[in-house]
């Protein structure tokens, strides 16, 4: 009777922890635009306000060490563009845009060796896009800018990560 019973303990706490393991396996994403999740990863897509040197968000949002995929789509029809999230604000954005202007197309408009373009695209042509997967840095805000010559400090937004 006594071993009947502490079977029936093991048995139920098995389930519990199955049913845990079911809810949390995985990992979550977040669907739709701005991307935030609590979970392992996110989703996000960002795209460009037609022929405007402007991204269609200017928000977007990841937790601190959550795997980001991230699509950016440059739906101009003329305009090359591209996605890079800096850290370390204004004045390295500005570096950073500089430096790429020097770098040149080859180089997808960035310096090389640059600790502070935490992620980035290629400069993609009008039509194209590209999916990239990086890890959300620690909590903080970001500028996202792109580096196409002339189109910074105009196209930019801010990450939050929280
Ligand atoms: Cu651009």
């Amino acid at each position: 009777m006594k071993t009947d019973l502490r079977k029936l303990v093991v048995l139920v706490g098995l389930g519990a922890l199955l049913l845990l393991a079911a809810c949390g396996g995985g990992g979550t994403t977040a669907s739709g635009g701005g991307g935030a999740a609590s979970g392992g990863s996110a989703t996000i897509e960002v795209s460009v306000d037609g022929e405007n040197l402007a991204f269609n968000k200017t928000t977007l949002e990841a937790a601190a060490g959550q795997q980001v995929t991230l699509t950016f789509k440059n739906v101009s029809a003329v305009q090359q563009h591209n996605w890079v999230l800096v850290s370390g604000g204004d004045s390295a954005a500005a570096a950073i845009a500089s430096d790429g202007l020097q770098a040149g197309l080859a180089a997808n408009y960035l310096p090389a060796n640059n600790a502070n373009v935490l992620a980035h695209t290629k400069v993609l042509d009008g039509g194209a896009s590209e999916t990239i997967t990086f890890t959300a840095p620690s909590a903080g805000t970001y500028l996202f800018i792109c580096t196409v010559p002339g189109h910074y400090p105009l196209m930019q937004g801010t990450m939050t990560v929280k």
